[in-house]
């Protein structure tokens, strides 16, 4: 796909011009823009309302030091943010990540794709992301908890139940969010849901922790249905080997897949005989080593060092659930070369622009990020919702009702891509589903 439009590429520019040295702001930005050039053209009000100038600019943005003591009294100094991108439809929510590749562009890109995949959710939430440029490896349980006091120190002003909900992304997730909700606590002498993903003791949603790899694998289902297919009997590459990557693993193979690789920044693990996502579990979940201790438990399986290598091996489905531009245009064109017909995204804008354009060359099915990952966010939805009414749910309830979501997701993505005459173009379909939404909330709100 091109951006043509001249409207649309005058947007473009503002954003590459107001905002240097942000490139993945700038990508994100661009692959909706390209989505929403037969919206504007059949409907000039997007334009005359400015609402599009106005998208692009976050509402608030907030960046902080973090001071923290290490465990041997020495000072440690990181940045933390957070970007409170749009409200128009509900009160800012989106993870927090830490990271040291974390910078303003970063959780900008975050934070405008998160706009649009919490309006796909139907559930009624604003976009918004933060995190800091803290490295949790090689960090004691004392460090972590330190940093995560400090971070909460400053950032719990800008929050509240009804303002803005951070919840997990990478490096935070159950231990952290205990760390984050305790100091908001304290500080605030408040007991409420102001962070999503909570331990189960202290308002958190059965089936969170599971939410975005089981409603990948729903949306993923829901795609390959529609195009006369399923998972049953195929063969399946997930990287990453997090939160995400490992449930979308074990519901993979409880609709029939076999997942042969798995990864993490280090390298990649092959195993032909499918792998034990129990030992997954027990290296990263409990113990949280490097996936090539999976060796100790398997000899037979392969590893390699490095992680590009895992998008060679040849596979039906590839479910990227790592980290942004993970796959890029070389990567596309190897996974198409070994016959694989599926990408649906679990990590967010994990394909380079050419290896989109790879994807559609090919003719494969393509699930774009910000509807295909957006059940963690929905299952955040419902942890408010609970908290609201002080209640919990059965995990089966809370299951079921992330189902509705994704399929709903699914079908939206595929009416709006044949409405706007690019039928099976699922990525302009979830822009232009996301957009209209939050669009029309901003015009009845005026300026
Ligand atoms: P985790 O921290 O649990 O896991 C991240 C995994 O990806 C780890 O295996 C990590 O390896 C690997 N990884 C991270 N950075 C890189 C890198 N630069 N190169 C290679 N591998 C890398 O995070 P999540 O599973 O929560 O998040 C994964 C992706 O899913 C992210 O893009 C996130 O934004 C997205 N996402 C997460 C949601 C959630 O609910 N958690 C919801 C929607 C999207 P290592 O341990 O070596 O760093
Ligand atoms: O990218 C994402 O959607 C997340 N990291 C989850 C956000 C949330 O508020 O649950």
């Amino acid at each position: 796909m091109k951006l043509t439009n001249e409207y649309l590429l005058g947007i473009q520019k503002i954003v590459e011009q107001k905002n240097p040295a942000e490139p993945e702001f700038h990508q994100a930005v661009k692959e909706v823009l390209m989505s929403l050039q037969p919206v504007v053209e059949k409907n000039p009000k997007y334009i005359e309302s400015g609402v599009i100038e106005r998208l692009i600019e976050p509402e608030r943005q907030i960046m902080f030091r973090v001071p923290w003591l290490d465990d041997s009294g020495k000072i440690q100094v990181n940045r933390g943010f957070r970007i409170q991108f749009n409200s128009a439809i509900g009160p800012y929510k989106g993870g927090l990540r830490f990271h040291p590749t974390v910078n303003l562009g970063v959780i900008k890109f975050l934070g405008f794709e998160q706009i649009f995949k919490n309006s796909l959710t139907t559930l009624p939430m604003g976009g918004g992301k933060g995190g800091s440029d803290f490295n949790p490896k090689g960090k004691s349980d004392g460090e972590i908890q330190r940093f995560c006091q400090s971070f909460m120190t400053e950032l719990y002003r800008h929050i509240g139940p009804d303002t803005d909900v951070p919840a997990g992304d990478i490096n935070v997730g159950a231990r952290e969010i205990g760390y984050l909700f305790g100091q908001y606590k304290r500080i605030t002498n408040t007991f409420t849901g102001v962070l999503t993903g909570k331990g189960l003791q202290f308002g958190g949603s059965l089936a969170r922790t599971e939410a975005t790899g089981y409603g990948l694998c729903y949306f993923t289902e829901n795609m390959l249905q529609a195009n006369g297919k399923s998972f049953e009997g195929q063969t399946v590459v997930i990287s990453g080997a997090g939160n995400v990557a490992i449930y979308a693993n074990e519901k993979a193979t409880a609709l029939g897949a076999k997942v042969v690789a798995m990864c993490d920044s280090n390298g990649y693990i092959y195993d032909k005989n499918g792998v034990d996502l129990a030992a997954i579990k027990q290296i990263k979940e409990v113990e949280r080593k490097r996936i090539t201790e999976y060796l100790k438990y398997h000899p037979e399986a392969e590893y390699h060092e490095g992680c590009k290598g895992i998008w060679t091996i040849p596979c039906d489905i590839a479910l990227p659930c790592a980290t942004q531009n993970e796959i890029d245009e070389e990567s596309a064109k190897a996974l198409a070369a070994n016959g694989c017909y599926c990408v649906c995204e679990g990590s967010n804008m994990p394909s380079t622009p050419g290896a989109i354009d790879v994807y559609f060359e090919n003719k494969m099915l393509y699930g774009p990020a910000k509807a295909a990952n957006a059940g963690g966010v929905a299952v955040s939805g419902l942890e408010m919702s609970q908290n609201s009414e002080r209640l919990s749910w059965s995990f089966e309830k809370v299951d079921k009702k992330l189902q509705g979501i994704m399929k709903n997701i699914f079908d939206n993505c595929e009416a709006r891509a044949e409405e706007y005459g690019m039928p099976g173009n699922y990525m302009a379909g979830a822009n232009i589903a996301g957009f209209l939404k939050v669009a029309d909330a901003m015009i009845a709100q005026g300026i």
